[in-house]
């Protein structure tokens, strides 16, 4: 299901989809429209919904906090009231998120652990996650939560903080830019590859019960470390390319993420099967890819 301008403009906004596009079939609708997300319920019958569409950048929620709230939460609804209307059977998953617990009240996180969200988007993330619980508990709907912490790839967009990194530096590299301007390089985020964390999100709609799971991969590193690991792996000096610029600093911010995934792995069987290493240096290595930048990348540089 994609908005009507995605498909108007296709290679624009639909380039990462590339290699797979060819076996999609698109549907027009949109989340701020009840009776578009209705129609395409109806027309396709489906047996399984995953629902990710969401405004979904942290630091443009403190820009614009109505929007976001609008967007996600009824953007949420819409769907779960769609289904329950049109296709009661089908099963259905939520993309909640690590942002929902904010300033932690434990770590590791788990299932239980209580919410304290540190932005609009959080909080929209939230209800999304009430409203998904509540569809299950009220109406008997197989709807999943997943609580996925950030999942990363070579097409992740570009004003996230890893792929920002990965694509500034094969720009430093290709002579396009002279530095890496970022924000706060102290917070700790548990980073998984998107790959691995789309195979959780499946594997819980294959359940017999619905249920809600961390998806993470229970390790933590910091901003800072993310740079040195990538920069080290393209042969940069981090010292001379970083800036620190209070432009990219939240007003809240969440500082450390650290999930437990034990209840995933023992209930789906899930394990993450890509390595922090291994997530820098295939992002390195497409982005420099990407602008025809050789580099001798190596995933020998530890980061402690
Ligand atoms: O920030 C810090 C920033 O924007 C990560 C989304 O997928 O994962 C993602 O949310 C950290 C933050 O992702 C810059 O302050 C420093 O502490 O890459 P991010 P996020 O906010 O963690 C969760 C699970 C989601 O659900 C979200 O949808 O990096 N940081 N300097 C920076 N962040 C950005 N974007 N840009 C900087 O220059």
């Amino acid at each position: 299901m994609v908005r009507r301008v995605a498909l108007e403009d296709p290679s624009r906004r639909l380039g990462r989809l590339q290699s797979v596009v060819g076996s999609l079939r698109l549907h027009a609708a949109s989340l701020e429209s009840f009776p578009s997300v209705y129609q395409v319920f109806r027309a396709v019958q489906p047996d399984e919904c995953y629902h990710l569409a969401a405004q979904s950048f942290v630091s443009y929620s403190f820009d614009d906090e109505f929007s976001t709230l609008n967007t996600n939460i009824n953007g949420t609804h819409f769907v779960l009231a769609a289904l329950k209307d049109v296709v009661p059977k089908c099963r259905f998953y939520f993309a909640g998120s690590s942002e929902m617990f904010g300033k932690v009240a434990e770590i590791p996180q788990t299932e239980t652990t209580r919410f304290h969200p540190r932005s609009a988007y959080g909080i929209s993330k939230v209800a999304g996650f009430d409203l998904t619980r509540n569809y299950r508990e009220a109406y008997g709907i197989h709807a999943s939560n997943g609580i996925l912490f950030n999942h990363e790839s070579p097409r992740r967009g570009f004003e996230f903080v890893t792929r920002k990194i990965t694509s500034g530096i094969a720009r430093i590299l290709a002579g396009q830019s002279k530095e890496l301007r970022l924000g706060n390089l102290e917070a700790k985020r548990d980073w998984g590859h998107a790959r691995d964390y789309v195979e959780a999100m499946w594997a819980m709609l294959q359940q017999d019960e619905p249920d809600d799971y961390v998806v993470a991969t229970g390790r933590s590193h910091s901003v800072w470390e993310f740079v040195r690991m990538a920069c080290g792996m393209a042969g940069l000096d981090p010292d001379k390319y970083v800036v620190t610029d209070p432009e990219f600093y939240r007003p809240a911010e969440v500082q450390l993420l650290i999930g437990n995934p034990a209840k995933a792995q023992a209930k789906l069987g899930w394990r993450p099967s890509t390595q922090f290493a291994d997530l820098v240096c295939e992002m390195v290595t497409a982005d420099c890819a990407s602008l025809g930048v050789e580099v001798p990348v190596t995933k020998s540089i530890e980061v402690e």
